[in-house]
């Protein structure tokens, strides 16, 4: 599983805090303790809040690659926003994300390629999150067709499909669960999945048990990567687990120990 830490997004009161008085301490220490406890990558948002993303995007891209050298997720909305992420980027950035919004999706297609970059796509349209599976894997095939004939990478390309929270839409779960399957029949090479696990328990209580049942259900399903917070132990246990138990690793007694000291080492 490829592990994007979420823990500096704006959504988080620390962290917009920091960015208010510049605090560059504080998002140091949260990208150095995601690193260590795992984390291949990190995701930036600055938050709904924000009021200049451009400037806080730059500010936290360079404050970030002063600390470690992962990629880093470039998680915001705007174009503008992703663009000046992109340029103060130093090692190979994610974009993320674009929508399946044919212009949208063509001209972040066009950026990714510009920068060297990966892509995450959504597989949302103008009218928001699909209710279905059926809409979901058509947005899929719409995106692989545009990234198919922009001569985009397929290793470089992750679909998306959206996972919502358990306590407003419990029924769509399973649905997503297997979409993740269906996603990597749709091309040659198989398109890459993510999710942004911690939606999945947003707004209800035991977030830690709902986010690691769900991530060990997606890992069988093929899931290759997933946003999520590398510092619930539970959760990377089960996640280190769940790669053992799919025969993805070697088993011996120390493989949970194993595990983060080669993650610290190649970090
Ligand atoms: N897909 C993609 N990117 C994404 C998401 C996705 N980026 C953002 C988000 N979803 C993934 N990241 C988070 C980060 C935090 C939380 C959920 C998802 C979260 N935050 C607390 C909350 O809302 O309850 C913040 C409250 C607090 O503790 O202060 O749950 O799906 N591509």
């Amino acid at each position: 599983m490829y592990i994007i830490g979420e823990l500096i997004n704006g959504m988080y009161r620390n962290v917009r805090e920091a960015l208010a008085v510049r605090n560059a301490a504080v998002i140091k220490a949260l990208a150095r303790r995601q690193v260590d406890a795992g984390a291949d990558a990190l995701d930036i948002n600055c938050g709904p809040l924000s009021k200049d993303p451009v400037q806080d995007m730059r500010w936290l891209v360079e404050t970030i690659q002063s600390e470690v050298a992962v990629p880093l997720c470039l998680d915001n909305t705007k174009q503008a926003v992703i663009a000046e992420g992109l340029k103060a980027c130093r090692g190979k950035a994610i974009i993320n994300s674009t929508t399946a919004d044919p212009e949208k999706l063509d001209a972040y297609l066009g950026l990714a390629q510009q920068y060297h970059a990966s892509l995450i796509a959504l597989t949302v349209d103008k009218n928001g999150v699909p209710q279905d599976t059926d809409r979901r894997l058509e947005l899929a095939a719409l995106i692989l067709e545009h990234a198919g004939k922009a001569g985009f990478s397929m290793s470089d390309l992750y679909l998306d499909p959206v996972l919502m929270p358990i306590n407003i839409a419990q029924n769509q779960l399973y649905g997503i669960l297997h979409v993740i399957q269906d996603f990597a029949l749709l091309a040659t090479p198989a398109p890459k999945t993510v999710v942004g696990l911690s939606n999945v328990s947003q707004g209800s209580k035991n977030r830690s048990a709902i986010n690691r049942t769900f991530l060990v259900m997606a890992q069988v399903l093929g899931l290759k990567a997933a946003i999520l917070d590398p510092l619930d132990e539970e959760l990377m246990r089960a996640l280190v687990t769940g790669e053992l138990v799919l025969n993805q690793a070697i088993y011996c007694d120390s493989y949970l120990d194993a595990y983060l000291k080669s993650k610290k080492q190649s970090a």
